[in-house]
């Protein structure tokens, strides 16, 4: 063993000297620039470069430390992370925010404009992808050895803008300017293959064994970004792979004196990490989004085993040094492919390869919606993986004969579990083949975890019960409070100190200050600003006034007919139709703040948009209104624009169809920052309820159980339309084109839904929702209670800080421990 590397002084040095040393040598040396004519981009890609520097020397104390150590390391396979900004993160974790602060003051240039150059890497669509993101947060804050693995997509999700009220998609650029948070690894490649057929053949022991002989071949190329706990010293890796053609190839052609042929090559292997699917729901059928899942799957199992070998470890333990979560069933080949690894590659027998994946990897599923359930066509499969198709079929023939002996006769029962689905055209079934390979299967909220024990994976829980269990989401505080709500958390910090930040448990010793007026009077203060510093936005972004004394009633989150932003909607033209029916009627004034994506291709979910701001055209304008009502959508909702939002919110909107929502996370980071909820008995809502307690959480609609059977009887809209005049009204004005400037036809397609094949069911929630929307309304008045509701949201969220799910991942699931590390 080499000696430590020792670098104390020079940029590993963080005294404020060292750190404006740092800072301006990066000007120089790194932009080439004399500070008078540096761009916002040199400054910010200075500062970046000084804070990635105080990373680096973390990093490598951290692999230093660990190399050679009998530990065991989590590796998060996921297709999304929704990283956000990493400046401000990382100097939070760190603990040096307020010296750059000072040294941006020093040198002259405002912090803001240099944050503000920052474009995130947008490698998610939402919940899933962001979840991946805290959970990198947490492990490495917990001190807790891991490697998110994924894809480097060179277009993350689309740019939103707002055009005449409709989405308009803009490509995103994200690497545009460089990335200065990665290190490409140009000497970390693997191949990964695709196509082709397989062969029988004889090793040099006489044992049969199959080879692939693919049709064509990519590059994986490693990119690393250091993933930094909070005020530790661990310094994680999360390793995005590129693809790009092999050189070999390139070569081949060219000889032959194809040149044209070698460079489309190189732009058909490239395309694979090219973009990212903005669906946030499976594409089904789509080869290459079913390439990207095998390819970014595949170079992150060879580097486990190749890092694996370094270390001298016997293949069989591997599932001792190796916990690989399936976040979801896009990384779910995973399992076939360690064991073509395993089996084919490295000459193992079927049987112990079988008994390391299934102790390898463990699998989580994100909903229940049925429609959503990963499927792929065999025929699609099998052309693509030859050799994948049939060690699936094996899988199935071994897992099925299970199946048998357990249940001799029950074929329906095995058709049900097959991970092969022969009910019309045969696929596939993702979320089988990662039940079947892992040793662990859970849900994201209780709620969740229970539907798909009853439901959705009820043969699989039948069969292995203890493989199942829950583990509620969580999200950050560091991000979502310390960093997006810097007022309140000094606000915290001046009554019980900061440990919560790293406890959120601790939070809890507000509580008593929900009593104190003195304290309660400051909490409205911090909100009052939040609140204005979200007007300033939304002037500069849709040129809207808002008014900052009004109630702000958000909801953000992705466009989604589940998510029921149209329910929201119905609600605002009821208050809107109550004051044209009667000019002096009583409103509490309120803003309603709209956000999120569609998915381009998603007519309905774009057409909500178009409804929301045509209402808000026709509202915002009505002198009859008169400042009581306000309707913003905000355009291009992602981690860096919702820092501006979640502080802001008076009330939170989380309003989906019960058992629709596996756990909303958006429903957390609102409530942490002292927003009321108004929601369903729906995901993580029914623990957030019990936690904050029921009296202060606004709550309506059917349960979970309440809309199967309604579902199961038949769902009558029209029953809850004639019953009810106002929706009638409401619908009218929709159906009229009162908010279409007369066309009757653009709102159809959704009125329709409405009335006659709504899945969503929104007319039987529409009564208790605008009930309960009026005692919000009345609550509001006396702000007095209401900043004491406010203040033990926040104080009794720490259940839902990502440290305590992945406290709970470690324990139940991966077995892993917390290894500090130590700079000297
Ligand atoms: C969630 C997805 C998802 N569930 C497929 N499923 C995707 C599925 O691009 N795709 O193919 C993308 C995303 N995302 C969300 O996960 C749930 O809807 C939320 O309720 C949950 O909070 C979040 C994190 O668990």
């Amino acid at each position: 063993q080499s000696e430590p590397v020792s670098c104390t002084g020079g940029r590993a040095d963080m005294s404020l000297d060292g750190l404006r040393r740092t800072f301006r040598e990066h000007v120089f040396y790194t932009q080439g620039r004399f500070p008078s004519v540096a761009t916002r981009n040199d400054l910010y890609m200075a500062f970046a470069y000084t804070v990635r520097d105080q990373l680096l020397h973390r990093w490598i104390k951290t692999v230093e430390q660990m190399a050679g150590k009998d530990l065991k390391i989590v590796s998060y396979l996921s297709a999304e992370f929704l990283l956000g900004p990493h400046l401000e993160n990382n100097l939070i974790n760190l603990g040096i925010y307020d010296d750059v602060l000072g040294i941006a003051k020093e040198e002259g240039f405002d912090i803001q404009v240099i944050f503000d150059q920052e474009e995130e890497p947008g490698l998610g669509n939402g919940g899933l992808g962001r979840l991946a993101a805290c959970y990198l947060d947490s492990l490495a804050s917990l001190e807790v050895p891991a490697i998110g693995y994924g894809i480097r997509y060179e277009f993350g999700i689309f740019d939103q803008e707002i055009r005449d009220g409709w989405q308009v998609e803009r490509t995103d650029q994200w690497l545009r300017l460089g990335n200065p948070w990665e290190l490409a690894r140009p000497e970390i490649t693997c191949r990964v293959s695709f196509g082709g057929r397989t062969e029988p053949y004889q090793d040099d022991r006489g044992r049969y064994r199959v080879r692939w002989i693919p049709h064509r071949t990519v590059k994986g190329v490693a990119y690393d970004t250091p993933i930094l706990g909070y005020r530790v010293n661990t310094c994680n890796l999360l390793r995005l792979w590129k693809a790009e053609a092999i050189e070999s190839f390139e070569f081949e052609a060219f000889n032959v004196g194809d040149y044209y042929g070698a460079v489309d090559e190189k732009i058909y292997s490239e395309n694979i990490t090219k973009v990212l699917y903005p669906n946030d729901e499976p594409v089904q059928g789509k080869q290459l989004r079913l390439e990207q899942q095998y390819f970014f799957v595949s170079c992150s199992l060879q580097d486990m085993l190749r890092i694996y070998k370094l270390g001298g470890g016997k293949l069989d333990r591997f599932s001792r040094h190796f916990a690989i979560q399936l976040n979801d069933t896009h990384p779910a080949l995973g399992v076939a492919e360690l064991m073509r690894l395993l089996v084919d590659e490295e000459g193992m027998d079927w049987e112990p390869a079988w008994d390391v994946t299934c102790k390898t990897f463990g699998y989580t599923n994100h909903t229940l919606l049925p429609e959503a359930l990963e499927k792929w066509p065999v025929e699609l499969f099998a052309g693509l993986f030859p050799r994948h198709m049939e060690i699936i079929y094996e899988i199935n023939r071994r897992f099925l004969d299970e199946v048998r002996r357990r249940w001799p006769g029950d074929e329906a029962r095995v058709a049900r579990m097959s991970l092969i689905d022969e009910s019309g055209g045969r696929f596939v079934r993702m979320a089988h083949l990662a039940c079947v390979g892992s040793h662990a299967i859970n849900g994201v909220a209780e709620l969740h975890s229970r539907l798909l024990k009853e439901d959705v994976l009820r043969d699989f829980h039948e069969m292995t019960p203890e493989k199942f269990s829950n583990k509620t989401n969580g999200v950050t505080p560091r991000r979502f409070l310390v960093l997006a709500n810097p007022g309140l958390t000094r606000l915290i910090e001046g009554k019980i100190g900061d440990t919560w930040i790293r406890r959120p448990e601790e939070l809890r010793k507000l509580e008593p200050c929900a009593d104190d007026p003195a304290f309660r009077e400051e909490w409205r203060r911090v909100k009052l600003e939040n609140k204005k510093n979200l007007a300033r936005v939304i002037r500069e972004r849709t040129g809207i006034e808002v008014d900052p004394a009004s109630m702000f009633d958000i909801q953000v989150k992705r466009l989604h007919e589940y998510k029921r932003q149209h329910l929201n909607v119905l609600h605002i033209i009821a208050l809107y139709d109550r004051i044209k029916r009667n000019p002096s009627y009583d409103l509490c004034p309120r803003t309603f703040i709209f956000g999120g994506k569609a998915a381009p291709g998603y007519f309905m979910a774009k057409l909500i948009i178009k409804l929301i701001n045509s209402v808000g055209d026709t509202v915002n304008r009505d002198p009859d209104v008169n400042g009581r009502l306000k309707v913003v959508f905000f355009p291009d909702l992602n981690v860096k624009n919702a820092k501006f939002i979640y502080p802001a919110a008076d009330l939170s909107e989380q309003i989906s169809t019960a058992g629709k929502e596996a756990s909303g996370t958006g429903n957390m980071k609102f409530s942490m920052n002292g927003a009321l909820t108004i929601g369903t008995l729906d995901g993580a809502n029914v623990e957030i309820r019990e936690e904050v307690g029921a009296e202060n959480f606004f709550l309506f609609g059917l349960t979970a159980e309440e809309v199967y059977s309604l579902k199961r009887d038949g769902y009558r809209p029209m029953e809850y339309f004639q019953a009810n005049p106002e929706l009638q009204r409401v619908v009218e004005r929709i159906a009229s084109g009162y908010f279409s400037n007369g066309d009757r036809e653009l709102f159809k397609p959704l009125v329709d839904a409405l009335m006659f094949h709504d899945t969503f069911m929104l007319f039987a929630d529409f009564g208790s929702y605008a009930d309960v929307q009026g005692r919000v309304d009345e609550a509001y008045r006396d702000r007095e209670h209401w900043t004491r509701m406010s203040i033990l949201n926040s104080a009794r969220m720490g259940k839902f800080s990502s440290d305590r799910a992945i406290r709970e991942y470690c324990e139940d699931i991966w077995k892993v421990k917390p290894v500090p590390i130590l700079l000297e």
